[in-house]
């Protein structure tokens, strides 16, 4: 919302244009005048849908990350700015780009048996090479490439046939190819930033709104020297497109400064830790690292990651955008359509726990999975458990859950589920586990809304805010992945590479807080303990071996941090680009005076 109101000055007939995005801006709506309700409706299918598909598909497919037989750092759809490569010799590679293995149908049929219910391609990336036929450039892929045919257009009915929703990613700002675009710092292409605006970028994003049907999502990214006015026409073609909803990236997103929150925040290889409460958001992410293909980026996220995402994402209240980079022959990558396979199996046994849900009912994390809940039609209410590590004694706890619990069944095979109450909450107790799913889930109904007397991790009556490991949401891929070690006051977990812990938590008022943990290590090491927010800084502590040995836990000093008022996250990880074993027991926040 606006912080500083532009059009503070006395009153004067404002231009319809900058009367509907004064609207948007100040309203959060994205057609002008629109009502709460009015965009609900037009949320509802998006909201529903949870999961999507990212197409980061364009001329740098052909160089894949390789420029002249050397590897160039960085995603591949960067390769002409990283690469440092003249805009002449990047236009090139339109000569070799004839992507004939490129069947539509195909595409949009990986996506709909993966469970995703939407797409968005990249119709022109920062490369300014457009993948549709466009009367505003000769860049683009009929005009210029041997293939000289419109890949949109098919995408288009494939999505119309096959029941999948047509979204497409646009950068309105960085253009490095045409005269005026942005970003283009290495051999610019002399011209106007806003003649480039009105002659490429909205000329462009008007053709894509009224040559290919219905679409339902327009994605902007990199909003660089975009303002307010500046965002006018963009936000005029929305009208081309009812329904059409767009994201946070048409400008900066900063609500300090003009902004305009578009639909959806857009959390980029991320899942906020607390999801956006009462906003629509989406995370993005890619399944190995580079958004387009790149031929030596063999680092792929494995199924039960992708799943645990999506189950993540799901429980805060958010949708999955999910991202293949295509090859130059038109092709989706192999192990991108593994992946998807796996992930749309799990989905046609338990995707009533994702499609149409809202985010869980806990504040705090759960060590044994995620929920999320949906309401029944007689207005009772259905609590998903997404099981990730099934308990060994087949019991789950529901941590200040005191209602009766009606039915309950494991979605997987059907066994009945039973709860019983207990004066730590809800006691639920699991049949045999029904597969070797990375995730199993259990349903159980309840008479009304559900409530739970669990509250947010808070500071105690000594003021400090303590974060133990049952609290740690753990990241780490393959064998750098944390491990939890031990139970209650000695519980801890060990990490030694590439790891992340993360914390949620309430602070009644902003102010300065010294974090000390206590940990154990065998060797030197360096902490950085983060919290993402208006203070958003770091700070980073280096440690040294204590006590006698890697068993022996102790206090040490991180340093001083920021705080808002507020849910606040913090992250800790290692700095270490090394493998160092550390124990973590927990964290303590002590407010300082
Ligand atoms: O610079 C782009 C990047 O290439 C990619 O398209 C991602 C996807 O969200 N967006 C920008 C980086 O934030």
């Amino acid at each position: 919302m606006f912080r500083r109101n532009p059009f503070a000055r006395p009153p004067r007939a404002l231009p319809i244009a900058l009367l509907a995005a004064f609207c948007v801006a100040t309203c959060g709506v994205a057609t002008a005048g629109e009502t709460p309700t009015q965009r609900d409706a037009r949320m509802e299918w998006w909201r529903d849908a949870k999961f999507g598909m990212f197409i980061h598909w364009g001329l740098f497919a052909v160089p894949a990350g390789e420029w002249r037989g050397k590897p160039v750092p960085g995603f591949s759809e960067w390769l002409m700015n990283q690469g440092r490569i003249p805009v002449a010799d990047y236009a090139k590679l339109a000569q070799d780009f004839n992507p004939v293995k490129f069947n539509a149908d195909e595409w949009v049929g990986i996506a709909k048996a993966a469970g995703m219910k939407y797409l968005v391609i990249t119709a022109k990336h920062h490369d300014g090479f457009a993948m549709f036929e466009s009367a505003a450039s000769p860049f683009n892929i009929v005009a210029a490439t041997p293939f000289k045919h419109d890949p949109l257009k098919d995408l288009a009915a494939a999505c119309a046939k096959q029941g999948i929703k047509l979204g497409f990613y646009y950068s309105q700002s960085q253009d490095w190819h045409h005269s005026g675009g942005a970003g283009n710092h290495w051999d610019p292409v002399p011209g106007d930033y806003d003649q480039y605006l009105e002659k490429t970028a909205v000329a462009q994003v008007r053709e894509l709104l009224t040559k290919y049907g219905p679409v339902s999502v327009l994605w902007y990214d990199t909003p660089r020297r975009m303002t307010l006015a500046r965002a006018q026409p963009f936000l005029a073609l929305q009208a081309l497109q009812p329904g059409l909803i767009f994201n946070n990236r048409l400008m900066t997103p900063d609500p300090a400064k003009d902004h305009l929150p578009g639909d959806t925040e857009t959390p980029e290889q991320f899942i906020p830790p607390n999801g956006y409460p009462g906003k629509d958001w989406e995370t993005c992410m890619t399944m190995n690292d580079s958004w387009g293909f790149k031929k030596d980026d063999h680092h792929w996220k494995g199924v039960e990651t992708l799943l645990h995402n999506l189950s993540d994402i799901s429980s805060k209240g958010g949708n999955f955008l999910l991202n293949v980079g295509p090859t130059a022959e038109g092709e989706i990558p192999g192990p991108s359509i593994e992946r998807l396979k796996a992930m749309g199996a799990w989905l046609r046994t338990n995707g009533e726990a994702v499609y149409g849900t809202q985010a869980g009912l806990f504040p705090r994390r759960l060590p044994w999975g995620r929920t999320t809940r949906k309401a029944l039609p007689d207005g009772g209410t259905r609590l998903f458990l997404h099981v990730w590590d099934w308990p060994q004694d087949g019991k789950l706890l529901l941590p200040g859950m005191h209602q009766k619990a009606g039915a309950g069944r494991m979605l997987a095979g059907g066994a009945v589920v039973s709860a019983m109450d207990s004066p730590g909450g809800l006691v639920v107790g699991l049949p045999g586990k029904p597969d070797d799913s990375p995730i199993h889930v259990a349903a159980l109904d309840f008479s009304g809304p559900l409530t739970t007397d669990q509250q947010m991790i808070t500071a105690g009556a000594d003021g400090r805010v303590v974060l133990s490991v049952e609290d740690a949401e753990l990241f780490g891929e393959d064998d750098g992945k944390p491990v939890v070690e031990g139970s209650g006051e000695t519980a801890s977990f060990r990490a030694a590479g590439g790891w992340k812990a993360r914390y949620s938590f309430q602070t009644a008022a902003e102010g300065l807080w010294s974090v000390c943990a206590e940990v154990s290590l065998a060797a030197y090491n360096r902490l950085n303990v983060s919290a993402p927010g208006p203070f958003g800084r770091s700070i980073a502590a280096a440690i040294q071996p204590f006590g006698d040995g890697p068993e022996s836990f102790g206090p040490v000093e991180l340093g001083v941090i920021k705080l808002p008022a507020g849910t606040n996250s913090l992250e800790l990880k290692s700095e270490m680009n090394e493998v160092r074993p550390i124990g973590v027991r927990r964290i303590w926040l002590t407010p300082v005076k």
